[in-house]
């Protein structure tokens, strides 16, 4: 069976070699759906898998802008169309200086699982650019959304290709794209999710990949009749899937005890209570400061530069910053302090080592295409109610993103449980993403 999967990747690699992000995310599903594969006879011999890992469509353009200055930038914008054979092609924008085809075709690969696994119908694309909006205005940023959608539109519709944000898109971003789509094609639908309550967005959208990350730590936990009461919590990053994994974990009644950006974590030996984190929304979302600024304000916390949060001690982990942010030595300081449960809010966060030392401690550990999917499938319930021109309460929406996030565990429990009893949620979730999108594409013929 290595031999075979070896085959695989050496082909993969052939064609990617410079692409170390993608070809780490492919490995990882093919070393669990391969050998899935060669026991089921309708998929053997059709190389799905290797269709797959080739995107549908993947488009590069120059996204021209002006400073306040009067200088002009010239940045480069993608959108990877990874797999659309059960709906329109769905995921977000990201907006960051690390942002090349590497990083956001490991993106669009993984969605085009998560997305599967939603039970919602939709395809799996991702895009974004080298932009940074780090220190830039507001009106700089808005021209720069509207530069880079004056190009996107041609290639997205709401039944073709539906963006939303990511790292360095949030409401204000989605906005200005949505503004600049209404305009080139003259017509209000819903090709972008993520928008404002009064103009066509959801109710817990913004809410919804950080409460579905702890919604799913918490169906794990329940397996051993364990919760997050009285539980110590560590959260890494301080965006939008930070922020609500914390709101979340709060109110289920656990301490979170740490937050971080790129410059570094604070660590409140008090906990962080509903006002701090008030403090830090408006801190991130409005002011766009910096976290170290937190322990500034209260004395109970401490900013450690340069760091990340796995050195402290924990029950809980959450990682919700970026890919490849917790490392193997990482995860055995986890375990070695009785961390229990992690949960991936963030894309592919823990690099494979660690995942293999979660797995070898057989602690609980959530793959991010199974526990982050909370917020494409809250996209998806925004599409729903554009396309019925119709709107849930705060109540409807959340008892749905519930009710998914428990079928997507289940899902991995029925296709991720080993023969001692021990769930492999990375094995299930890719096994249970791959059926739902290979008996499509079996079903359309060879496309
Ligand atoms: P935000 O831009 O709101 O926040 C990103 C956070 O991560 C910031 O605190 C940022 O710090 C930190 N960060 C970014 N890059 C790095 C880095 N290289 N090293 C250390 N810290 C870093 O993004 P989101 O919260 O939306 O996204 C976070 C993660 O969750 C991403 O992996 C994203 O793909 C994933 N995700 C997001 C979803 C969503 O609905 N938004 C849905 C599913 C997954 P700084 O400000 O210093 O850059
Ligand atoms: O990684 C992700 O799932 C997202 N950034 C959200 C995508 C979406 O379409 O809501």
């Amino acid at each position: 069976m290595q031999a075979k999967i070896d085959a695989f990747m050496e082909e993969v690699r052939a064609r990617n070699s410079h692409e170390p992000e993608f070809l780490q995310a492919v490995q990882e599903v093919a070393e669990t759906v391969i050998p899935y594969i060669a026991t089921q006879e309708i998929y053997n011999g059709k190389n799905i898998l290797l269709r797959m890992v080739e995107p549908e469509r993947a488009i590069m353009f120059r996204v021209p802008w002006v400073d306040d200055k009067g200088e002009i930038h010239v940045n480069r914008g993608y959108r990877i169309q990874m797999n659309s054979a059960i709906g329109p092609y769905k995921g977000g924008l990201r907006f960051h200086p690390s942002v090349n085809l590497s990083i956001l075709k490991f993106l669009a690969f993984e969605q085009v699982f998560k997305n599967s696994l939603t039970t919602l119908p939709m395809g799996g694309g991702k895009g974004g650019s080298d932009f940074d909006p780090k220190g830039k205005s507001d009106d700089e940023i808005m021209r720069f959304c509207h530069s880079f959608m004056s190009e996107l539109f041609r290639h997205i519709g709401p039944n073709t290709d539906v963006p939303a944000g990511d790292i360095g898109v949030g409401a204000r971003e989605i906005g200005f794209l949505f503004g600049m789509y209404r305009k080139m094609r003259n017509e209000f639908t819903g090709v972008l999710t993520g928008k404002g309550l009064t103009w066509g967005g959801s109710e817990i959208r913004p809410e919804a990949t950080g409460y579905g990350t702890v919604y799913f730590a918490e169906n794990m936990l329940k397996t051993k009749d364990n919760s997050f009461e009285g539980k110590t919590v560590l959260v890494s990053g301080s965006g939008n899937v930070a922020q609500y994994a914390t709101e979340k974990a709060i109110q289920l009644g656990a301490k979170v005890v740490t937050l971080s950006d790129s410059s570094g974590y604070i660590y409140d030996e008090e906990g962080i209570d509903n006002d701090k984190l008030k403090f830090v929304m408006e801190l991130k979302n409005e002011k766009r400061g910096r976290i170290s600024e937190y322990a500034d304000k209260y004395s109970s916390a401490k900013f450690h530069k340069g760091k990340t949060p796995w050195e402290e001690k924990c029950d809980i982990a959450l990682p919700c910053a970026t890919q490849n942010e917790l490392n193997g030595d990482d995860a055995q300081k986890l375990i070695d302090n009785g961390c229990m449960c992690v949960s991936e809010g963030a894309n592919m966060p823990c690099d494979s080592d660690a995942v293999l030392a979660f797995h070898k401690a057989k602690i609980f550990f959530a793959p991010g295409k199974a526990s982050n999917a909370g917020g494409v499938a809250t996209s998806g319930l925004e599409m729903t109610q554009n396309s019925l021109r119709f709107k849930w309460t705060r109540k409807e929406v959340d008892e749905k993103l519930k009710q998914i996030m428990n079928d997507i565990h289940e899902k991995c429990v029925q296709y991720g449980t080993d023969e001692d009893g021990y769930i492999d949620y990375v094995k299930g979730a890719n096994i249970a993403g791959f059926v739902k999108v290979a008996d499509a594409m079996l079903a359309q013929g060879v496309i």
